[in-house]
């Protein structure tokens, strides 16, 4: 079957959700705007009016390339020529209605548990509509609620079959993305989400469907400006400025100097101390430690695993960087050591790194660079969730797009500047900045490094905007001037460097 699920529409006659509208015009405003395929579901009308309007609704679809599927009726189906049917499990059962129906009909299943969907795909069927993820108003008679957890188990469960998906019940235009990330288990996805209300009852249901359209393309993905999670980062950059946190920098000799400059520039205290048996005096000022392997030595790892320890049992945040993970050999095996050896709230690098710590193997990096990307977007965000799922903890993979997960939610955050790629020590100048927000907003991990992100990629685009700025020299201190001239508005509780990028 080769039917393109990844938006589905369900339609709905009730007058709640047509408002007086005629369903077909909904319906082809859906469709301008992206809708993959249509299921008619008509639970009250008389059989010659579904048939009227399956029709004409069949006459719309073949104009957009778009299958029709008939809920439950499997009679209107063969009445109007419908590419075929979608049956709850109250409906006929699929044996028969593959009987009646032409050979190339499609036949979807609803499935609410592990067995309705095992056995749904042993008859044969195209595609199974998983549900009810959330409870909605539009279908009263749920029978279970199962949320992405319950729909992840079941894909878990099914993941050896080819059998295609969709996820139905109160996805809308806010949760639709984490329900397509959250849903995911390691080996099968959803091929798309099968929607009513987001949609039909729209007042614009040709926008509805584009706006789901491109949040379904994307991987989820939070703009400067379009979050509440975004409210609080104001709040958490005063937070910062005021708990004045001291973070203890393991670094490599490059950019110790920058590193240590930007940490005061946003109003934090650097300790730059590669030697392990000091941290078990230095943890004790509950500050953060950052684990910067980029001119590791051969003491290099006994002194991180001394160090992680110390931090480790105080329960203070401890943010590992393993620049240039797949270098080379003794790195990998770094990396090893290190992952087993401790627990890091944070693991933060680019896209060669992080599938490194994930264990990908044949990663090879060109020095400390990321190399060539191998991933896209919606990868590297699987990949950023996937690594913090299994850690338990945050993951940030920087480049142009940094990805930011803590297992369950993953951002995209888009701000910065090309200087900062430029200028050594920016990206490692990252891990510190994040021991500095994860000190003092320990609540939320994934916000505090959010926070700790946006301060400093906005300071880089403010710098960068800077008319005396003509490149990564001038860039430099404009920079530093910019991340305390934040630090200075934070410490006065004066949030307007944020608002208008919102
Ligand atoms: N079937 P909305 S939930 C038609 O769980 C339908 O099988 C469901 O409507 C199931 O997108 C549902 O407005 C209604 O929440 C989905
Ligand atoms: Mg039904």
């Amino acid at each position: 079957m080769a039917v393109d699920l990844s938006l589905y529409l369900v339609t709905d006659s009730t007058p709640a959700i047509l408002k007086g509208r005629d369903i077909c015009t909904v319906v082809e405003e859906a469709l301008k705007g992206g809708v993959t395929v249509v299921q008619y579901r008509d639970k009250k009308s008389d059989t010659g009016e579904q048939i009227a309007t399956a029709r004409k609704l069949h006459q719309i679809c073949q104009k957009y390339g778009v299958p029709l599927l008939i809920n439950d009726r499997v009679d209107v189906a063969l009445a109007v020529g419908a590419e075929g049917v979608h049956l709850g499990q109250d409906d006929m059962k699929f044996a028969e209605a593959k009987k009646i129906l032409p050979k190339e009909a499609i036949i979807g299943i609803s499935a609410s548990t592990l067995e309705e969907a095992q056995k749904a795909i042993a008859d044969g069927a195209d595609y199974l509509g998983i549900g009810t993820m959330f409870a909605t108003p539009t279908k009263t008679n749920t029978r279970y609620v199962l949320g992405t957890a319950g729909t992840q188990a079941i894909l878990d469960a099914i993941s050896t079959t080819s059998v295609n998906t969709v996820a139905i019940g109160g996805i809308n235009h806010s949760n639709v993305q984490r329900v397509i990330y959250q849903s995911e288990s390691p080996k099968k996805a959803l091929d798309g989400v099968a929607i009513v209300s987001a949609i039909m009852a729209a007042d614009d249901s040709k926008a509805a469907a584009e706006e789901l359209a491109k949040l379904i393309k994307n991987p989820p993905c939070i703009r400067t400006g379009s979050s509440a999670l975004l409210q609080e980062v104001p709040a958490i950059v005063r937070k910062m400025v005021e708990v004045h946190p001291l973070v203890h920098n393991m670094i490599n000799f490059v950019v110790a100097n920058f590193v240590a400059n930007v940490v005061l520039s946003i109003g934090a205290s650097p300790i730059m101390s590669p030697y392990g048996d000091e941290a078990k005096d230095l943890c004790k000022f509950d500050g953060a430690l950052l684990i910067n392997m980029g001119t590791l030595t051969s003491e290099s790892v006994s002194n991180y695993l001394k160090a992680i320890a110390a931090y480790n049992g105080r329960g203070n945040p401890v943010i590992y960087d393993p620049v240039g993970a797949g270098a080379t050999g003794i790195r990998r095996n770094a990396v090893s050591d290190l992952m087993a050896g401790g627990y890091f709230d944070l693991i933060k690098g680019n896209e060669g790194e992080i599938r490194q710590a994930w264990g990908s193997s044949g990663v090879q990096q060109r020095g400390v660079d990321s190399g060539p990307s191998t991933l896209d977007g919606q990868q590297k965000a699987r990949l950023a969730r996937d690594l913090a799922r299994r850690e338990r903890n945050v993951v940030l993979m920087t480049g142009a797009v940094d990805y930011l997960s803590d297992g369950e939610r993953v951002i995209a955050v888009e701000n910065g500047h090309p200087f900062l790629g430029q200028v050594t020590g920016t990206g490692c100048a990252v891990g510190s900045i994040s021991g500095c927000f994860l000190t003092a907003h320990r609540s939320d991990r994934l916000l505090a490094v959010l926070s700790g992100i946006l301060m400093y990629e906005i300071a880089a685009e403010n710098a960068a905007s800077k008319e005396y700025v003509r490149g990564p020299g001038s860039f430099v201190p404009a920079f530093l001037d910019e991340l305390y001239a934040i630090r200075t508005a934070a410490g006065k509780g004066d949030d307007s460097w944020f608002t208008g990028r919102a």
